[in-house]
C-alpha cells in the first residue's frame, strides 16, 4: 500500500532553476567576479548537484583568473553561496516561482487521505521553506513529516543518501513510498534507495533518459487526461499514483 510520497524540489515541485541561475549570476556580480552562467552552461553544470559543489566544479574546470586562491576557496564559495541563497529566497518570496501544475492539488489530497509527505532535495533548507511558505501558506513546512535537504547528507544526489535519510525520518520501508523526481541524478538517487519513482520532465531535463522509472510524464497533470480541477484533480492524481504503485506490487 502506498503510504508516503517523497518529493524532489527543484524541477519537480516547481521550475526553480532559472531563479537559481539568476541568483548565482547576481551573487557573482556582487562578488566582483566576471562570471555569467548562460542557459547552455547552466544545463551542463546541473550535472553537479548542490550550489557550492557547482561553483567548485566551474572553478576547477574553467580556472577563471579571478577565482580565489585554492587555500581560501572553500570558505569563499561558502560565503558566496550564503548570498546566493538570500537572493534566491528573495526571488521566490517575490513570487517569481510557482508550483508546477497539479502539485498543490496532489499535496492537499494526500494530506486529506492520510498519505504521508516528505521531501528529499539537494537544495538548501531556506530555499525549500521559501517555496513552500510562499506558494502554500505559513504552515506548509508542517505538511511534510520529513524534509531531507542540502548539507544534511554528505553525498548529494545521485548518491541515495538524501532519500535514505527521508525514509529513516518517515520510519518506512522504501517500497511503501513513491518518489517524484525530474532528473537522472534524482532518479538514480531514489532508485539507489530502493524507492519506486515517477518522473516529471522539467525544462532542464527534458532530453534525459529515465531508465528504471515507474512512469515518465511531461507534467504531473498529464496523469489525468480529462478536464478536472481543484480537489477533484488532486484526488484523481493520487488515485493514479496509487495505481502505479500497486502495479509494482502485482509485478513482484
Ligand atoms: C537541485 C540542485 C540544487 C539547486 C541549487 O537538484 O542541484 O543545487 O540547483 O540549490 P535536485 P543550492 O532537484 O536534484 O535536488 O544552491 O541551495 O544547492
Ligand atoms: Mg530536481
Amino acid at each position: 500500500m502506498l503510504q508516503a510520497l517523497i518529493f524532489d524540489v527543484d524541477g519537480t515541485l516547481a521550475e526553480t532553476e532559472e531563479a537559481h541561475r539568476q541568483a548565482f549570476n547576481t551573487a557573482f556580480a556582487e562578488a566582483g567576479v566576471g562570471w555569467h552562467w548562460d542557459q547552455p552552461r547552466y544545463k551542463a553544470l546541473l550535472q553537479v548537484t548542490g550550489g557550492k559543489e557547482r561553483i567548485a566544479r566551474f572553478i576547477a574546470d574553467e580556472q577563471p583568473p579571478d577565482a580565489p586562491a585554492s587555500a581560501q576557496q572553500a570558505e569563499w564559495i561558502a560565503r558566496l553561496h550564503i548570498r546566493k541563497t538570500a537572493i534566491y529566497t528573495g526571488l521566490v518570496a517575490e513570487g517569481h516561482v510557482s508550483l508546477r501544475p497539479g502539485i498543490a492539488e496532489l499535496l492537499v489530497a494526500a494530506r486529506s487521505q492520510g498519505v504521508r509527505l516528505a521531501i528529499a532535495t539537494t537544495t538548501n533548507l531556506p530555499n525549500v521553506e521559501s517555496l513552500l511558505v510562499t506558494s502554500l501558506g505559513p504552515d506548509a513546512m508542517g505538511w511534510f513529516e520529513a524534509i531531507a535537504a542540502g548539507d544534511a547528507v554528505k553525498r548529494k544526489k545521485p548518491a541515495p543518501d538524501v532519500f535514505e535519510l527521508a525514509l529513516l525520518q518517515l520510519g518506512l520501508p522504501a517500497r511503501a513510498c513513491l518518489a517524484l523526481e525530474d532528473s537522472t541524478n534524482g532518479l538514480d538517487s531514489a532508485l539507489g534507495a530502493g524507492i519506486p519513482t515517477v518522473v516529471t520532465r522539467s525544462v532542464y531535463t527534458d532530453d534525459q533518459q529515465f531508465v528504471g522509472a515507474v512512469s515518465v510524464v511531461e507534467s504531473l497533470a498529464d496523469l489525468v487526461t480529462d478536464d478536472v480541477t481543484g480537489a477533484e484533480l488532486g484526488g484523481r492524481l493520487l488515485d493514479e499514483l496509487r495505481a502505479l504503485h500497486n502495479s509494482l506490487g502485482a509485478a513482484g
